[in-house]
């Protein structure tokens, strides 16, 4: 149909190829930086950079804490590929564009992809600075039909109607858990469900409430359909969110939420986030 806006198999093998030419480095693992989060990359030895604005096909970032380089390299002597910034719907892409790295990633080689982003706790017992593993996740665009394998299903990447129960490897979930609590993170490493909406607007009082009512933990705009891509391709998928500030529950809550804490909280935490992201990067088994 004319309204799908993705892209073929061919264009996708096309922007793969074009990076594998300039780089010797075979990534197993793909991270995706959230929201003020991408010193990740930095940690990358042996780097090679590219600019979105040069890899063909490619979005380029918008927002403000998202630096838009793809950065291959090692991370203790494994391969990675790092998205420092990534794209959003609001933002203004089509859906099939914001997730269109993923399918990138596959055919780089990518077995693992760990995602991060910054989120609003509607958990009361969370903190901001938690760090919560993504353990499942609600998607409210993909009620209202907004689901990024909408179009043409081509079975090379993966079957039509995917499989979501499993979307977050569990063995991943529990490796982070083990990895957080011996490096000593235990205090502030949480576990949950992810909530994404379309955005820009933060949520309204009523919709927090509605959202943890829901069942949901924390509430973002981004991840959920990266993973979905990420999962119908057969890629192993691990998510956290860092509780960059809380979601305001009450009508007297003089908390107004803003983008300035959310890259606040992200430079206070993105050290430990790191060394985490990092220790179990290294742990990963790949056949
Ligand atoms: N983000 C949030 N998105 C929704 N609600 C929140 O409370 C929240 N906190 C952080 C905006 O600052 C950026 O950070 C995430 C969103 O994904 C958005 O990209």
């Amino acid at each position: 149909p004319e309204s799908h806006t993705g892209y073929s198999y061919e264009d996708c093998r096309a922007t793969a190829d074009w990076l594998l030419a300039q780089t010797a480095v075979r990534p197993v693992v793909g991270i995706v930086c959230g929201s003020g989060l991408g010193g990740l990359a930095d940690m990358l030895k042996d780097q090679v950079v590219f600019n979105y604005r040069d890899i063909p096909n490619f979005p380029q970032s918008t927002v403000h804490g998202h630096a838009g380089r793809l950065v291959f390299g090692t991370l203790k002597g494994r391969p990675c590929v790092c998205m420092q910034g990534r794209f959003h719907l609001y933002e203004g892409y089509p859906i099939q564009k914001i997730t269109l790295p993923m399918r990138i990633f596959k055919l780089l080689g990518v077995e693992t992809v760990i995602l991060t982003n910054a989120a609003g706790g509607l958990n009361q017992d969370f903190k901001v600075g938690d760090i919560m593993i993504i353990k499942d996740h609600l998607n409210m665009p993909g009620f209202a039909g907004n689901n990024p394998l909408i179009g043409p299903n081509d079975e090379r990447f993966g079957v039509r109607f995917p499989c979501m129960s499993d979307a977050y490897d569990r063995e991943l979930q529990q490796l982070a858990m083990d990895v957080g609590i011996e490096l000593g993170y235990g205090d502030f490493l949480r576990e949950g469900v992810y909530c994404v909406l379309g955005g820009p607007s933060f949520e309204t009082i009523a919709e927090c409430r509605m959202l943890h009512k829901l069942g949901a933990d924390a509430v973002g705009m981004s991840t959920v359909h990266e993973v979905i891509v990420a999962r119908h391709c057969g890629m192993r998928v691990f998510a956290l969110s860092l509780i960059t500030n809380r979601a305001v529950m009450d009508y007297d809550s003089e908390e107004k939420a803003n983008h300035e804490e959310v890259l606040e909280t992200g430079k206070q935490r993105a050290e430990q986030l790191e060394r985490m992201v990092s220790t179990m990067v290294t742990r990963i088994g790949h056949n």
